[in-house]
């Protein structure tokens, strides 16, 4: 690469690098751990909006009305509503080329049903999508992000219902109608193989009517789940299905949690769970929306955990009407798998799993393993060929402010440092990577606990779990870090004092 090149308005020194030309650095967020607001200009209330907060010992729980006694984290959560401007401007001087967001399904449609959309919550968005085009940053939109109108879950107990198809499609149909112009990157369902997991009926299928309780505490029932799961990606192929007819232009993608597993040994027993495991967490969805049919596997595996799917004539149609243009997945931690039930099931981003004795855990017992992401590309890649952005990683930690205001996050500059090390690889092995959004680019809401606490920000909020704070915004060291990163397009990943990287 020629010394002073520019590149996305960067001017690119002269370090060896293999990420290519224009790859997109960004970073990733969600609406319903960001933007706060959550009953401003009409906005509907969501799942999120029904959960309170938790701590990785105590389980946040989900109440079936909000309740006075109780703190629901994602009701200011970090504000982005009346932040945008400034963080898309403190993103921008980073040096950001692609901003991961979702649109909140309730800010548009209020409780899924109406016919006319929330003009007050399409405005919102266009302002956003603005914003990032005066810094010449890439949005990358995920349409549906743990975010489902509650009333769907109150009427049709979720995506169960075969009803939540149509309305999902005329809630993406509204997007890509109102915004074709501003976003070229879609993501269909944010994690939608979550479904596969009990702990998934919350946040993404929603089949939890009436229920009121901890997360880990929800009832199992896989066939409500999995007919909930053939119902999203019925949605899912047609949305994709109705932009790539209208607006040829735009990429859609899938978005799956990659959770990596490895045979706990070697014994032929741990393999074949090893494989069982992968391809029902990991390949069933995903071979729906990149090969547009469910995989061989799959009739046996329902049948085995007594599942049957309630399918219409035309279903496989459109299928394989909507297969995606490229796959994004989140990587945060590797699991083993075994055989042997009575081995230790660890904890980790909803998933559990055995932990690997090789591998180090963060603060809430995930498992670090940074070449598990590079093995995962290859994965991917082989079996599907087709472009992939990894939009979600990072190190959930607690951070500490220092007298003079500095936060010094070496732990999650060394994290970040590996994973873009090991994509580094990975794209010299050959594999197609596009963009890479690490999570939680500003401090957000945690997901699968409701704290704070769990922070993965480059850039802090000044916001606590007791729902106390200023919400003023900061850079962490690893804000300069990344920025030195971007400005090298991957090629300088060393750790510099913070006067270095500034000049
Ligand atoms: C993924 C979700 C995100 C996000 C992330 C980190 O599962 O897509 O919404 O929150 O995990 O998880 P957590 O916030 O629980 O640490």
């Amino acid at each position: 690469m020629a010394q002073g090149e520019v590149i996305n308005d960067t001017l690119v020194v002269d370090t060896p690098t293999p990420f290519p030309k224009g790859f997109l650095w960004g970073g990733a967020t969600a609406a319903n751990q960001y933007e706060g607001a959550w009953d401003v200009d009409g906005k509907g209330a969501s799942v999120s909006d029904m959960c309170t907060n938790g701590t990785n010992e105590v389980a946040k729980k989900i109440t079936t009305e909000i309740r006075d006694d109780l703190l629901y984290p994602s009701h200011e959560a970090t504000d982005f509503y009346h932040h945008y401007k400034e963080d898309i401007k403190m993103l921008a001087d980073m040096g950001l080329k692609a901003f991961r967001m979702s649109i909140n399904w309730t800010r548009i449609f209020p409780t899924g049903e109406e016919d006319e959309p929330n003009e007050k919550g399409l405005e919102f968005y266009d302002k956003v999508f603005d914003e990032c085009k005066k810094y010449g940053i890439e949005p990358v939109v995920t349409i549906s992000h743990y975010e489902l109108p509650y009333e769907l879950v109150k009427k049709y107990n979720g995506w169960e219902d075969r009803k939540l198809v149509g309305l999902f499609v005329k809630y993406a149909k509204t997007l890509f109608d109102r915004y074709h112009d501003k976003v070229k990157y879609w993501l269909t369902f944010n994690e939608i193989n979550s479904g596969t997991m009990a702990m998934g009926s919350v946040l993404s299928t929603g089949t939890i009517k009436d229920y009121e309780g901890p997360l880990d505490e929800v009832p199992d029932k896989p066939q409500e789940r999995f007919q909930a799961l053939h119902h999203q990606l019925l949605a899912s192929a047609e949305a994709v299905a109705y932009a790539h007819e209208h607006y040829p232009d735009l990429k859609i993608g899938n978005m799956t949690l990659f959770a990596t597993s490895y045979p706990l040994t070697c014994n032929p027993d741990d393999v074949i769970a090893n494989q069982q495991y992968m391809n029902k967490m990991n390949w069933y969805t995903s071979d729906v929306q990149v090969r547009g049919e469910y995989p061989y596997y799959a009739d046996k595996m329902l049948k085995d955990m007594g599942v049957e799917i309630k399918k219409e004539e035309g279903d496989d149609e459109i299928l394989k009407n909507g297969k995606v243009d490229f796959f994004t997945f989140s990587y945060y931690m590797s699991n083993t798998a075994t055989a042997d039930e009575d081995k230790k099931v660890g904890k980790g981003n909803l998933i559990g799993g055995v932990p690997n004795p090789y591998l180090e855990a963060s603060d809430w017992g995930w498992q670090i393993d940074p070449k598990g992401l590079r093995y995962s590309l290859n994965e991917i890649y082989s079996r599907y060929g087709i472009p992939m952005m990894v939009v979600e990683n990072g190190l959930g930690a607690f951070d500490k402010i220092e007298e003079d205001g500095s936060i010094h996050d070496n732990y999650r500059i060394d994290y970040l440092k590996q994973h873009i090390e090991q994509m580094g690889k990975a794209i010299e092995d050959g594999v197609d990577l596009i963009g890479y959004t690490p999570w939680g680019i500003v401090d957000v809401v945690s997901a699968s606990t409701g704290e704070m606490a769990k922070r993965y920000g480059v850039i802090y909020v000044d916001k606590y779990d007791d729902g106390t704070g200023t919400l003023e915004r900061r850079p962490k060291d690893s804000y300069y870090w990344y920025k030195q990163v971007i400005d090298s397009n991957g090629g300088d990943l060393e750790v510099k004092e913070k006067e270095e990287v500034e000049d």
